[in-house]
């Protein structure tokens, strides 16, 4: 297996309750390792940018205000099959079918106030890592 990068971000939901530490612990227990970490208030065009792919969906506006709604937790993550590890440690979109154990049926109140975000595939790791922090921090790494 060789060893990918994947973008990942603490919700505001789970920032504003205080969560990031047992984020933080669950990511590292996993042996994922974290190549970046930024505390980050997005502006309203950063996250329809970030989310763009969304834009003509019913819930985007309540998606745009979630995301804007406090600080955000974004995580570089690097490890063998990183991006499907992380999305397995988050649980699918909708927190009540979530194992008890994912980190969205831990934190996640629905299916907006989902807690976690994790990249979905390869190019959109490379694309939301580029979008998020650019060349700030990351030698070597974008
Ligand atoms: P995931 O984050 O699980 O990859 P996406 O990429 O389909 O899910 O959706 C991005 C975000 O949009 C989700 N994390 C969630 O906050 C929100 N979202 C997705 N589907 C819905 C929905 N049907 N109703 C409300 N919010 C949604």
């Amino acid at each position: 297996m060789t060893t990918e990068r994947t973008y990942a971000m603490i919700k505001p939901d789970a920032v504003a309750a205080g969560h990031v530490g047992e984020i933080v612990a669950a990511i590292e227990a996993s042996g994922l390792k974290i190549r970046a970490l930024e505390l980050m208030h997005l502006t309203p065009a950063q996250a329809r940018g970030f989310y763009r792919v969304h834009v003509e969906k019913p819930f985007f506006p309540l998606l745009l205000e979630f995301m804007t709604s406090g600080p955000v937790v974004a995580m570089v993550l690097e490890g063998s099959a990183a991006i499907t590890r992380w999305r397995a440690l988050m649980g699918p979109t909708d927190p009540s079918r979530a194992e008890p154990e994912a980190l969205r049926a831990r934190f996640g109140t629905d299916i907006t106030r989902n807690a976690v975000h994790g990249s979905d595939a390869h190019d959109t790791a490379d694309e939301e890592i580029a979008y998020m922090f650019g060349g700030r921090f990351l030698d070597g790494l974008v």
